[in-house]
Order: C-alpha cells, then structure tokens, then sequence
C-alpha cells in the first residue's frame, strides 16, 4: 500500500496496535497481532528495542507477510533500516532519534513517518513540519511501566492536540479500558493501548471492548 492508504488505515480504526512481546503473557508477537488485526485493528507498529537485529528482522518479515494478509499498514518503531528492508509502510520515530528530514531523506515520499511528542512546543514543531511526517503521538498520557522514564504529561495536552495539531494524533501512555473514555472526551480518536492488549487473556475481546468505548 501507498503512503495515503495507509494514512486511511490509520483513520480507520481507533486503536492502533504496538507490540510488547515481554509483556505478552508468553504469546508470540505473531499471535498477539493476528488476534488484534482480527478485531479489526489496521494499523500496527513493531517496538522491541531489546532484541538483535537479526530478530527484528526475522520477525519483521512474519509480521509483514501477516498484516498484508489483513490489509493493515505495518510500522517499525525506530530503525529506518528495518523498515527498508521488510518493506514496512513506515516508521514511528521519537524526539531523540533521526530527525525528521532526515528519515524522509532515506525513506523516500512514499513511506508514513509518525512522531513522538511530549508537550506544546514539540506539537507546533511538528505542525511545522506537516508534509514532512504523516502523525503524531501526544503522550505518555499516564504514566506507564512500558515506558518507565517517560513524564506523564496528561489529558490537557490530548485536549491542546486536538485544538492545535494539523496533523492526525494518537494518544498513548497508560491507557487502559477504565480511563479510555477520558482520554476519548480529551478529544483523540486514536489511541495507543500497548500493554492493556498485549497482556489481555483474550486479546481480540480487549480490542473489541476498547473500539466500542471509542465508537
Ligand atoms: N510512548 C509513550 S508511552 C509508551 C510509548 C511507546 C508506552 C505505552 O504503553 P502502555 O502499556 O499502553 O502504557
Ligand atoms: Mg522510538
């Protein structure tokens, strides 16, 4: 898929999907995925940063060939190399990594480019930047052990996105079934539940549950 069919995978569905093999209840991150691009998720990033190379990769090449399968659009979350090499639609960059520009420069116009960010200043960077990056994350919304050293920085910056962000925004950061109607009359209407479904006993009924309180 191109660059704008996976912009409208990212808008077609509330909850995008991120990996989180350690905490998967012992699942596969292959298994986990297939479960969620069954309830219907259709936008999904690959974030291990322990693993090898050669793992990313090899696993990579699985969950490509899976969320092709389903139709759904594939991003790597830091390695632009990776992405290349597994074709992904994308990557998911955050404020300490490549700028930018940078990853466009090697990307080339046709891939999605998501960016993190954190506050206020970091939202209007990126709305100037608009054509350059296709996203952006608002978060962590609470604080959250998937990303231990990140500051919270709550729902008044979910409720600054949705009045100043030019681009399409996802919020992330310890979101969870019993706080997600907050986070939703913030103002996003995509989110990031990362260990809230990846830890889930029945990981397609946590999706289900979750779209339905965004829908
Ligand atoms: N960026 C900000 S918070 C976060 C990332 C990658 C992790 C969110 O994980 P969880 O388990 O949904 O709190
Ligand atoms: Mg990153």
């Amino acid at each position: 898929m191109n660059r704008q069919e996976a912009m409208e995978c990212f808008k077609s569905f509330p909850i995008y999907g991120i990996t989180a093999e350690a905490m998967s209840a012992g699942r596969s991150n292959a298994e986990v995925v297939e479960a969620m691009l069954k309830a219907g998720v259709r936008f999904v990033q690959y974030r291990e940063k322990e693993k090898s190379g050669l793992e990313r990769y090899r696993e990579c090449l699985q969950l490509r060939e899976l969320t092709r399968k389903y139709g759904a659009a594939f991003l790597i979350d830091d390695f632009v190399d990776l992405a290349l090499a597994v074709d992904a639609d994308g990557v998911h960059i955050g404020q300490e990594d490549l700028p930018p520009q940078a990853v466009r420069k090697l990307l080339g116009p046709d891939k999605v480019i998501g960016w993190s960010t954190h506050g206020p200043e970091q939202l209007q960077a990126a709305n100037a930047l608009a054509g350059v990056i296709d996203y952006i994350g608002t978060g962590p919304v609470y604080a959250t052990q998937t990303k231990k050293t990140a500051v919270p920085v709550g729902l008044e910056y979910v409720r600054y996105a949705r009045e100043n962000s030019l681009l399409p925004f996802t919020a992330i950061g310890g979101i969870k079934e019993h706080n997600l109607q907050l986070v939703r009359e913030a103002g996003a209407d995509i989110v990031c539940v990362v260990s809230e479904v990846t830890g889930a006993e029945d990981v397609a009924a946590k999706v289900r549950a979750l779209a339905d309180i965004m829908a």
